[in-house]
């Protein structure tokens, strides 16, 4: 149900109203007798929550609220001011009636299943003169919620809104200074330390007698309105007040037109709700859904079925941790990325600014689409903007969605919006609705909070407004203190795109158990992982950001305190993952009794790893066992609870740790947080560092894992034989940034090894070479291999072409096929099998391992037959010798083969 402005005699819905699956009813409405209106209340329907409109003497509206019958504010002071009447006071009661509005409904964002609501309405109809402000005031366990109706004869426009929240004596409130983009920190007021301050929402209040509240507002920027988004301005000398209060001019940078704070409005306006949180401990507000319970139903085109493009989960995202190539390098980049998302399982690749054209989009989406990885693509909110810098109306956003869609990315990060004026809040109403028309998802950027809006708007992933990792790009990142508060406030709001997990750091202001425990601290339907592949791959948390969930079917708070620490229990299907982060030192105790019957497996990663790293370590629980965290000052720790015992971790078993290497010349070992093994080799110069006994055969490739500022040269040597030179990209955020040998990127090189061990030395070209963390042999076979069994008109080739080594397979037609005879696994599993090949068409191949079923594996366009690209698919294969058949369709064609590489 969705409340219109009650500007006219009510006529309210009394029918079941269905919705979707779901269903929504509103008991018919009852009047109160206009004699007894100088008190109206409501109660929620478990009795604990209760709201009263009062009139004063003067004309004058508040509301006093209550949780158990004791009040957790002073009354709070209600109306609002517009241009022809001041509507805060010399009001006369006119009319109200009350209903029960109860939903089940799904709720979006990174929540899934359904949540039941009740909420008990009292509808308050106020007159003066030929104005009208309607009262709508809302009870419910989690709190109360309310709003305002003004209905004005012709034109008008709100300048101020009166309400203002009076704490308690005693309270104290953590919110963040007043932003634009909402990516301050929250601080802490005692009761002498607010007056003078504008903060952003959400407000935490502690009340003095240990009872908790949250400030804040919903349905903001979905329908209603328009109206702005507000801050809390708390008045010098007026006690601990917190002031309503509209942006004013310096929120005016966004169409550039005349700033105001007006808010026009032509005839009847409705503001947003106001929304009072309340719970006797802080897991009541965790636990909460009063934001959503306050939003509009989706459409029912984002509902059911004809939703099921809307997939939340994990996105790579270079930006962070790289300086923005442009150009071909910015293709090259991230191409490297949807590879990595290919191999991690990992579904999205986030495309943020650099690329040269929506051609270069199109050309990454299809290279991401051809490995099952869709592409969010950043973009400038002046890309919905006309050239007399005016928004555009929704049928130029809708036509500009649908262009974006036949790119072929699967959402958008739209960025800088920077306001909370009233026209921005609509901008994002019909950014949301032509998203959803053109089947795109969105991760608002540079935006205000939310505010339940995912539930009507489900493809809106998550949205930012949060002091996430680039804090550290931008030389303001968050402390552990600030995480803690922020999970607390901001966090509780909805899916927060803090782009968590970051690694690869000269001076981190939290431990990486703390950065992994971020990921489920907050929540996002979008989660954005800052740091690279390199970093990730060899990581010891690796396997929880493989399968890392994002929306959540429970969520639960274990234990917190703003300024101190806070942990957090969510389950996903029957898995149960407990993020905890903290500031100081602590042991957290965890009492597992969320679990269900029966033995889990806890997986936890806490502070205390070599170099920084996380500990991974593994026992057996049932839900009467308390697990005890040891969290280092700025740690943390995330725990994975999985029934019954998880399979043995796969892992790629041809890894050199550079730092296990004998160190020649001045070359030595240095910790490296971002690094396997949690350390690397520095100032390798021409004697390099040398790995012994290395039992290898037959051609590889090696990923070599490197960390530079600079651009340095890099040889290979094998067995006294050195390969040509390579020059890899600078590492880090920019040329000589001093982070950049802090950031693992790779590099591969194609080696070759004579039956028997081997000496392989790394070294600088002509001067140091880049720091180097670990080299990874990945066995390489090709295709022209006299071993291989050549089917059909199959036929092998030259290939010149770079990209290309020795000869080729070509001539796979009509059921031609090449079948790779000697494939060795060192154990049985699922393994990343990459296929370089070209193919200046869409082709397929069919693939058969050991002569088993087949599958047909769809291989994306190449430039020419002379362009060879790497497509990676995953196969099953036993210990030992292996065949892998690569056939062409009966009645097709496949593309030409050069080799395969078999990562294990
Ligand atoms: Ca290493
Ligand atoms: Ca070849």
């Amino acid at each position: 149900m969705h409340l219109r402005a009650l500007s006219r005699p009510l006529r309210l819905p009394a029918a079941a109203l269905v919705v979707g699956a779901l269903v929504a009813t509103t008991t018919a409405a009852s009047a109160d007798d206009p004699s007894a209106a100088q008190r109206l209340s409501v109660e929620s329907v478990d009795g604990r929550v209760s709201a009263t409109l009062n009139t004063g003497p003067d004309g004058t509206l508040d509301l006093t609220t209550s949780l158990d019958g004791r009040p957790v504010l002073q009354p709070v002071r209600l109306g609002i001011v517009t241009e022809a009447a001041d509507l805060t006071t010399g009001l006369t009661f006119e009319r109200s009636e009350r209903r029960r509005i109860q939903s089940s409904y799904a709720p979006g964002g990174a929540e899934k299943g359904t949540v039941s609501s009740v909420m008990d309405e009292l509808v308050a109809v106020y007159r003066k003169g030929t104005a009208g402000l309607t009262v709508a005031v809302r009870a419910t366990p989690s709190g109360v919620a309310f709003r305002y109706t003004a209905d004005l004869p012709g034109s008008s426009a709100v300048v101020a809104e009166a309400t203002a929240f009076e704490l308690l004596a005693g309270s104290t409130v953590w919110a963040s200074p007043y932003e634009r983009n909402y990516e301050g920190k929250p601080q802490r007021f005692g009761p002498t330390e607010l007056g003078g301050n504008r903060l952003s929402m959400p407000a935490l209040v502690s009340a003095p007698d240990g009872r908790w509240v949250q400030l804040t507002e919903a349905a903001v920027r979905a329908g209603g309105g328009p109206y702005p988004a507000v801050r809390l301005d708390a008045p010098r000398g007026k006690g601990q007040a917190l002031r309503v209060a509209l942006p004013g001019p310096d929120n005016a940078v966004f169409d550039e037109s005349p700033a105001s704070v007006r808010v026009p409005f032509d005839g009847s306006l409705t503001t947003p709700w106001r929304v009072i949180g309340m719970g006797s401990g802080l897991d009541a507000l965790v636990e909460s859904h009063l934001l959503t319970d306050l939003n509009a139903p989706p459409a029912p085109e984002l509902t059911g079925s004809a939703a099921n493009w809307i997939r939340p989960g994990v996105s790579l995202w270079p930006w962070w941790s790289n300086s923005m190539a442009s150009g071909d390098d910015y293709l090259a980049l991230h191409r490297q990325y949807v590879d990595a998302a290919e191999r991690l399982g990992l579904p999205y690749v986030t495309a943020d600014a650099g690329y040269s054209s929506w051609d270069q989009l199109e050309e990454l989406a299809d290279y991401a689409k051809a490995r099952g990885v869709g592409i969010f693509a950043w973009m400038h909110r002046n890309e919905f903007r006309r050239a007399d810098k005016t928004l555009f109306d929704q049928s130029e956003i809708d036509s500009a969605m649908k262009k974006l869609a036949e790119r072929g990315v699967v959402g958008l990060k739209i960025d800088f919006f920077d306001s909370d004026r009233a026209d921005i809040m609509r901008f994002y109403d019909r950014l949301s609705i032509g998203a959803g028309r053109a089947k795109l998802m969105l991760d608002f950027h540079g935006s205000t909070k939310p505010g339940g809006e995912q539930r009507t708007y489900p493809h809106v992933l998550t949205s930012e407004g949060v002091a996430g990792a680039e804090g550290y790009k931008n030389g303001n990142p968050a402390s552990a203190r600030d995480n803690v508060n922020l999970t607390l406030g901001r966090g509780l709001l909805g899916s927060a795109d803090a782009t968590p997990v970051a690694l690869s750091l000269a001076n981190p202001l939290t431990t990486q158990a703390h950065q992994l425990a971020l990921s489920v601290a907050f929540t996002s339907a979008l989660t954005t992982l800052a740091d690279t592949p390199a970093a990730y791959e060899t990581w010891p948390g690796v396997d929880v950001l493989r399968s890392l969930p994002t929306v959540w079917d429970q969520s639960l708070l274990v234990d917190a305190a703003p300024d101190s620490h806070a942990a957090f229990a969510r389950r996903s299907g029957q898995d149960w993952y407990v993020g905890a982060i903290t500031d100081g030192a602590r042991q957290l105790p965890v009492p597992l009794d969320f679990l269900g019957s029966g033995t889990y497996t806890a997986t936890v990663y806490r502070d205390g790893g070599a170099n920084g790293q996380p500990l991974v370590e593994r026992s057996a629980v049932t839900s009467a066992d308390t697990l005890t965290l040891p969290l280092a000052e700025h740690g943390g720790a995330m725990v994975v609870l999985t029934p019954g015992h998880p399979a043995p971790t796969p892992k790629a078993d041809r890894i050199l740790e550079a730092e296990s290497a004998a160190m020649g010349g001045s070359a030595r070992v240095a910790p490296c947080a971002s690094c396997s093994g949690g350390a690397k080799a520095g100032y390798v110069g021409y004697a390099g560092i040398t790995f012994s006994d290395v039992e290898a055969e037959g051609a590889y490739t090696a990923r070599i894992a490197y960390l530079s500022g600079e651009k340095r040269r890099l040889t290979v040597t094998v067995d006294g034989v050195a390969s040509p030179p390579v020059t890899p990209a600078e590492s880090g955020r920019g040329s000589g940034d001093p982070n950049g040998w802090n950031v693992p990127r790779t590099i591969d090189v194609p080696l070759h090894f004579a039956p028997g061990k081997h000496t392989i030395v790394l070294s600088g070209t002509d001067g140091n070479a880049p720091d180097l963390d670990r080299v990874e042999l990945i066995r390489t076979y090709q295709a022209e291999d006299a071993a291989n069994v050549l089917t059909g008109r199959a036929t092998r080739a030259p290939c010149a072409a770079a990209g290309c080594s020795g000869e080729m397979v070509g001539q796979l037609g009509y059921g031609a096929s090449v079948t790779f005879t000697g494939v060795t696994a060192m154990k049985a599993g699922a393994t990343t099998v990459g296929i370089r090949y070209a193919s200046a068409q869409v082709r397929s191949i069919v693939v058969r391992v050991n002569g088993g079923p087949e599958r047909v594996v769809t291989f994306p366009r190449t430039a020419s037959w002379d362009d060879w690209s790497l497509r990676t698919i995953s196969v099953d294969l036993v210990e030992g010798l292996n065949s892998i058949t690569l056939a062409a369709e009966a009645s097709g064609w496949a593309p030409d083969i050069d080799a395969i590489d078999v990562a294990q």
